[in-house]
């Protein structure tokens, strides 16, 4: 994880007895952050985003010649700094053709749904990852994947939605985050 950022922030101080100073100091501070999974598939797998981050410091000096410190620091990786890339959708394959960057190279394909469903894609579980779906016209199914990885059209969500002869579509409506219980 790489990050840069600028804080600002103050520092108070207290002495809670003749011998003993508490300083506490609040930082927060905005920054840009690109986090890449250790473990992941694909060297490429960043995710980049704002962060927003707060440190927090206490230091207590006893008698001036003694001091305690303890940090806390926290980020958030937030997706409001992604950018939306281009792909593609093969009907005779059902195969996902997708792109990182604004050039002719593929990045990512997947295989998903039987012949004969209309491609969607959205961020389903509001991770800040667009990935893939389909909808099959002939059953009135939504099937939705959270990876873009290839499979058999079961998916990680899947729900009756729609008629034969409808188009899918995919979208924050509401902009709310919370997802409706059925
Ligand atoms: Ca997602
Ligand atoms: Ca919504």
């Amino acid at each position: 994880m790489s990050t840069t950022a600028v804080s600002g922030g103050t520092t108070v101080e207290r002495w809670l007895s003749g011998h003993l100073l508490l300083q506490a100091t609040l930082l927060g501070g905005v920054g840009y952050a690109a986090v890449q999974t250790i473990n992941g598939t694909n060297d490429r797998d960043y995710h980049y985003g704002m962060t927003p981050q707060a440190v927090e410091t206490l230091r207590m000096v006893a008698a001036n010649r003694v001091s305690f410190d303890v940090s806390a620091r926290q980020y958030f990786v937030t997706g409001v700094a992604g950018f939306d890339t281009p792909g593609t959708f093969r009907p005779s394959s059902s195969l996902f053709i997708l792109s990182i960057g604004f050039s002719s190279t593929v990045d990512i394909t997947a295989f998903f749904g039987a012949p004969g469903v209309r491609p969607i894609v959205g961020d389903w579980d509001g991770d800040g990852v667009t990935t893939i779906g389909v909808f099959n016209p002939g059953t009135g199914t939504m099937a939705l994947n959270n990876t873009n990885t290839s499979g058999n059209g079961v998916g990680d969500i899947v729900f009756s939605f729609g008629l034969n002869g409808d188009s899918p579509l995919a979208g924050d409506w509401d902009g709310k985050a919370e997802v409706p219980v059925n």
